[in-house]
């Protein structure tokens, strides 16, 4: 069977079981929730609640045996070039490999490497911490600012959030990535140059936003302590190794990773750096050992217990069979509250293309739009689309069974609204029942019937629930890596390749040619479109004098 047979196989399935409930399948199927959840030791992925039946599954699994799933993951553990339009690997597993085994690029073992370099990492986050490491004054750093932006920002930024309980009392993370000036002025408001160290983070240490922010902060601590003092107030994460030197950043304080880590996928390389300094070498440590424990499961485990292949596969029915346009994502959790926005980079660069492997345009819907917020807040917020508005979003519901250093009371109230979210989506609440309680309440009957339509909840509204004991480095570990390889199983089955991003190039190019009229009020803008040059124009008036 091909992905067309495939696909067109899904397609009269979704006609077999249009007219049914999920409500219904619970009925059937007293086992439903046993039937339909995954567990990975302390965690558990249940799907019960979208509409799908053990024939979905089969159908799916047909699907990925058309796309030869296992096949490709193989290629992608196996170090393959599957990148294939950058000609490399996507060898990040391997930045968080523990199970001893070589992981070969070009023939050659890269374990050593990254072993060396996780051991460097863990040296200077240690140093810092124990204040062994100094600025140019003498003084402990109290304050690490990331300074860099998307692969090399919103990973590690996500994850300082989430286990701040875990952080040093002593040592405050800090994430500058906007080119916006308020960023990083906002941000070194409150701070003392003698005490402050930055990581300037960038694979290749060209890109224009981290270039500007990593020239400010030089310059106010060179105006502050000195211009000797730069070397002791900063270090650095790239692939680019000459680059770095060339700013000015100590050899000894330069962390390297290599081009078979992609952005979106680095912040298990030196890019963690400002989180393995927060959190300290061992939590960090641990973190990678959750991704591990995702890789061999995802690498061992069969595709009806797989919680990767099951989540990227009930993604692709929901996109491609049910055209659900969007994901929404919602950690019942404050401290995942960047997840939605490190998830939207993973899933979106990843996914967002329109052309297969090979060139070809995609015969069908690929990435779906990825949004979200924490709840409780969400639900007094964009919710109410989500229960009653004409798309349906499917939604992923994140949760802990027991909190991290925060009030247990709080804790049941939080647990009991993610699980009555996830139960009102499946089951609505029918017209006959609306009817009733309006009844009940004493309404009368033109009362009754002037309301009712707006108090039906249709149901049937897809979601799943990743519950996870507490939020841990290694926890946070497997659901990174979980979600990692959740995208990876879509870009299979639509046949794209998920490593690259040319999407992003293009505005970073169009914005180097117009920097320089922007900057000079005199440059002529005839050459531009009529909206671009008159809103350059129309600034140029706005400024004064
Ligand atoms: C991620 C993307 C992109 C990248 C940033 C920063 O996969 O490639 O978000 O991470 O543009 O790039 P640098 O790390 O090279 O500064």
């Amino acid at each position: 069977m091909d992905r067309a047979a495939a696909f067109a196989a899904l397609e009269a399935h979704r006609v077999e079981i249009a007219s049914r409930r999920t409500v219904d399948f619970f009925a059937e199927d007293p086992q439903r929730f046993a039937h339909f959840s995954v567990r990975l030791d302390d965690l558990l992925y249940d799907y019960s609640k979208n509409r799908l039946t053990r024939a979905t599954l089969g159908h799916l699994f047909d699907l990925a045996r058309a796309a030869r799933l296992e096949e490709r993951r193989e290629a992608l553990f196996s170090g393959e070039k599957i990148n294939n339009t950058e000609a490399r690997p996507a060898l990040h597993m391997a930045l968080r490999n523990f199970s001893g085994a070589a992981v070969r690029v070009d023939g050659a073992d890269v374990m050593p490497a990254v072993e060396a370099e996780r051991a460097k990492v863990a040296a200077f986050a240690r140093a810092v911490r124990e204040g062994a490491i100094r600025g140019a004054r003498g003084e402990a750093f109290t304050d690490v600012v990331n300074i860099g932006i998307g692969g090399s920002d919103l990973g590690p930024a996500m994850a300082a959030r989430a286990l701040s309980p875990f952080a040093s009392p002593e040592l405050t993370a800090h994430f500058v990535s906007n080119v916006d000036g308020a960023d990083i002025a906002d941000t070194l408001a409150g701070l003392d140059p003698a005490r402050t160290l930055f990581i300037v983070s960038s694979k290749t240490f060209t890109t224009q936003e981290t270039m500007a922010n990593a020239a400010s902060a030089r310059a106010w601590i060179a105006q502050a302590l000195g211009e000797a003092a730069v070397a002791d107030h900063f270090a650095a994460v790239s692939t680019k190794l000459d680059k770095v030197a060339a700013f000015g950043i100590r050899p000894d304080r330069v962390f390297g990773f290599w081009d078979w880590v992609g952005g979106r996928y680095s912040m298990w390389s030196a890019i963690g750096l400002s989180l393995a300094i927060a959190i300290g070498p061992e939590h960090f440590e641990d973190f990678l050992r959750g991704g591990h424990d995702v890789d061999e499961h995802f690498r061992s485990a069969p595709l009806s217990h797989n919680i990767p292949v099951l989540m990227g596969l009930i993604g692709v029915w929901h996109r491609n069979i049910w055209g659900f346009a969007a994901q929404a994502v919602i950690p019942y959790d404050q401290r995942l509250a960047r997840f939605p926005a490190y998830l939207q980079q993973l899933d979106m660069e990843s996914n967002g293309k329109g052309v297969l492997r090979d060139g070809a345009s995609s015969p069908r819907a690929t990435g779906p739009i990825v949004f979200g917020e924490p709840g409780t807040n969400s639900q007094h917020a964009f919710f109410q689309l989500l229960h009653q508005g004409t798309e349906v979003v499917p939604v992923d519901f994140l949760i802990a069974a027991e909190p991290t250093e925060a009030d247990d009371k709080h804790h049941v109230l939080l647990f009991a609204n993610c699980i009555a979210q996830s139960e009102a989506f499946l089951r609505g609440r029918s017209e006959k029942e609306v009817r009733e309680i309006l009844r009940a309440q004493g309404l009368n009957s033109a009362q009754i019937d002037e309301l009712a339509p707006h108090k039906v909840f249709s149901g049937d509204r897809p979601s799943s629930t990743l519950l996870y004991r507490q939020l841990t480095p290694r926890a946070l570990g497997r659901i990174v890596a979980l979600y990692e390889h959740k995208v990876f199983v879509q870009s299979v089955i639509w046949d794209i390749n998920p490593f690259d991003q040319w999407g992003v190039e293009l505005g970073k190019e169009l914005c180097s040619r117009l920097a320089p009229l922007v900057a000079d009020a005199s440059a002529d803008l005839s050459g531009l479109d009529g909206s671009t040059g008159g809103l350059i124009a129309a600034r140029r008036a706005l400024l004064p004098g």
